[in-house]
């Protein structure tokens, strides 16, 4: 129905005109490429990986996105028909993949040390330029171009960009318009989050002109678990959550709960955000006890900063109202440490009024 419409809006160009030059001189002189995101890779880091695979493939090139480990079942309607390498799974291929591409793409994350330690040797050892598309903030001197915006919402939004701005229209098709749609989609919590800012929605609706399905994609992205994941996020809020002067929320869950529920990667996704939905909790926090480590992540509203609690306690970092860490040793440290850094937030909070 809004084909009727006139698709008059024009989207800004905001990338610089020197970085494009330089990425679209790079791809042309090559036919082999990797394309590579972070660990755990979300709807934003395969979106945007895929549709630029796409597009290049689309050009001619050789072009394999190459995924560090195995991703979460929630991503694999994206995947449908579409060939990727797991590194994890399949370390010599991906391996000799790296070693004779002659350009390398890091998308959606600012360090290489988010591909984690062997593949990261790998792509540092390759001696072929290295680009970088991201939208994280302070990206590391790693790379040979920097297409660096942490302004926007999203990866995805910024390939869109990066597509119009190299005249690279023609090769989106509704495949590659579906998967930007989702990387946006998923990393702006479906348009709610402050990145949100009015052309975003433009992009969208770009994207929406090459008939995507969009309710589906919401439905696939946004709104469908596995059943014991819900049963395991159920069991988490009910029983392993602690709320704290009624504004704090710990969900904790150990290695005992997750074999329980028959755990698979992806399945807490989102759980951290569930305590903001109660009204005077600000600050919710998650520790998930993984193999290696205890796995923290934070959600916060309003003025409330989790990003700076992270890099300081837990090894990590991320935005302002949504940051993850790790923390190296057992639950009930993480959680007596958790304690230590509620009162040194309420004493602040106490020398602010
Ligand atoms: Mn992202």
């Amino acid at each position: 129905m809004w084909s009727k419409f006139e698709k008059t809006v024009m989207i800004k160009r905001i990338i610089d005109e020197a970085s494009i030059k330089r990425f679209k001189d790079i791809v042309d002189s090559v036919s082999h490429i990797v394309i590579t995101c972070h660990k755990t890779a979300d709807g934003d880091a395969m979106g945007s990986s895929l549709a630029l695979c796409k597009v290049l493939r689309k050009m001619g090139k050789n072009a394999t996105v190459i995924v560090p480990d195995q991703l979460p079942l929630s991503l694999s309607f994206m995947t449908k028909g579409f060939d990727y390498v797991t590194f994890s799974r399949n370390e010599v291929m991906a391996g000799n993949i790296i070693r004779n591409t002659q350009l390398i793409m890091s998308l959606d994350y600012n360090e290489m040390d988010r591909v984690g330690q062997s593949m990261k040797t790998l792509l540092v050892g390759a001696k072929v330029p290295k680009i970088l598309i991201d939208h994280h903030l302070n990206p590391s001197k790693e790379f040979d171009v920097m297409i660096s915006h942490p302004e926007l919402s999203s990866t995805s939004e910024l390939i869109y960009r990066l597509l119009d701005e190299s005249g690279w229209l023609d090769y989106v098709d509704q495949q590659v318009a579906s998967s930007l749609f989702i990387g946006i989609m998923t990393d702006t919590g479906n348009l709610s989050f402050s990145s949100s800012y009015p052309e975003v929605y433009h992009v969208m609706g770009k994207l929406m002109e090459y008939g995507i399905d969009k309710p589906y994609l919401y439905k696939m992205s946004m709104d469908t678990v596995p059943l014991n994941s819900l049963k395991l996020q159920s069991y988490a809020l009910l029983n392993k959550m602690t709320i704290i002067d009624d504004s704090f929320a710990l969900i904790t869950l150990d290695k005992a709960d997750l074999a329980t529920y028959n755990y698979k990667t992806g399945d807490t996704e989102r759980l951290v955000n569930k305590p903001l939905s109660v009204k005077n909790i600000h600050w919710s926090t998650f520790m998930r006890e993984d193999p290696n480590c205890i796995k923290v992540s934070m959600r916060s509203e309003g003025d409330f900063a989790v990003d700076e609690l992270c890099t300081r306690y837990f090894n990590g970092g991320g935005h302002m109202h949504a940051a993850a860490g790790e923390f190296y040793g057992s639950m009930q440290e993480a959680v007596e440490l958790y304690y230590k850094i509620v009162e040194e937030v309420k004493n602040q909070n106490k020398q602010t009024i």
